[in-house]
């Protein structure tokens, strides 16, 4: 086990200073799958997490935010923060209404603590299922859950790897809210977008109208590695094939996020710029940008707003 000042050996720092995006994204975008961490002296790292990041302030995530010109922030809970949403909701009541989280919850939790986490802007909760990350909850655990959120209206944003969604599809189909998966369920890209594998992650979503799917982590899912700075800030193009499939099958239920500070990646650490630039590759109209990057994450975690907010 590290301690609080030992960071995960090969884990490399985010990348700071990123580059201003090319593509200009559009009024009102949110960034949907964003993180902070710590900083650890005042909110420490769980003890029984299985990495220990840098520290990723919510001013830095703020600032970032604003570099880049989104308008909001989906902050959701990592797991070396465990069950303790602390530093989030610290980020949330910081935010002034312009970030939502995504929390870990334990299956004692009260009525009272969860409406408290609905008054600071929670919307969700997470099912971790990728085995390096978390050791696996029981199921029954994670139905209880389920079911004391369902009266909020919140959802669940499921973590998992291809290989493990034929094993869970039951399972999550079962669950009594909606669903967001998280990075296109991790599929390997090495394989056919068309092929069985990606059709049955298409599939999965096609079970129910209310599963949404975030397009997300070309950087985790690329083999060939960062784009390449070759004059049109060229995209993860082994990734674009995936993300384009379900953004134009299902418009109404994609969302995008940066993912920074981009836990865990150990090969190359993305600009954040550059990130931002893989959305007209994955949506290629204007009209596919607009649901993807406003429309849809409003009406998810910010549904009183609706299209008026700006
Ligand atoms: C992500 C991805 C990762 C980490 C976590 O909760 C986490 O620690 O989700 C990962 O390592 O793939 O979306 O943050």
């Amino acid at each position: 086990m590290t301690t609080d000042f030992e960071r995960t050996p090969g884990w490399l720092d985010w990348y700071a200073g990123p580059s201003r995006p090319a593509y200009r994204l559009p009024e009102g975008a949110v960034d949907a799958h964003c993180h902070v961490f710590g900083p650890g002296e005042e909110f420490p790292y769980a003890p029984e997490r299985k990495y220990t990041p840098c520290d990723a302030s919510k001013e830095q995530l703020f600032a970032l935010r604003d570099h880049l010109g989104f308008t909001r922030n989906v902050i959701v809970q990592a797991t070396c923060h465990g069950a303790d949403n602390a530093a989030m909701l610290d980020a949330l009541r910081a935010s002034g209404g312009l970030a939502r989280g995504v929390a870990t919850l334990r299956p004692d939790v009260t009525d009272a603590e969860i409406r408290a986490l609905h008054e600071a802007g929670v919307r969700g909760v997470r099912f971790n299922f990728v085995k390096r990350l978390v050791d696996a909850a029981p199921q029954q655990d994670l139905r209880d859950i389920a079911e004391k959120i369902a009266p909020y209206g919140w959802h669940v944003v499921v973590y998992f790897e291809a290989a493990d969604l034929p094993g869970l599809r039951e399972f999550l189909l079962s669950i009594p809210v909606p669903l967001v998966v998280d990075h296109m369920g991790r599929p390997d890209v090495t394989k056919d977008p068309e092929g069985p594998e990606f059709e049955a992650f298409l599939d999965f979503l096609r079970a129910r109208p209310d599963i949404w799917c975030k397009v997300t982590c070309p950087e985790r899912l690329t083999v060939d590695g960062p784009p390449a700075l070759d004059g049109e800030r060229a995209a993860y193009r082994d990734v674009v094939p995936f993300a384009r499939r379900v953004v134009e099958e299902f418009p109404d239920r994609v969302l995008w996020g940066t993912d920074w500070p981009h836990p865990n990646l150990t090969g190359h650490m993305p600009d954040d710029g550059l990130l931002v630039d893989f959305v007209p590759h994955i949506a290629p109209t204007p009209e596919l940008r607009r649901r993807l990057l406003v429309d849809n994450p409003t009406r998810l975690y910010w549904p009183e707003a609706g299209r008026t907010l700006s």
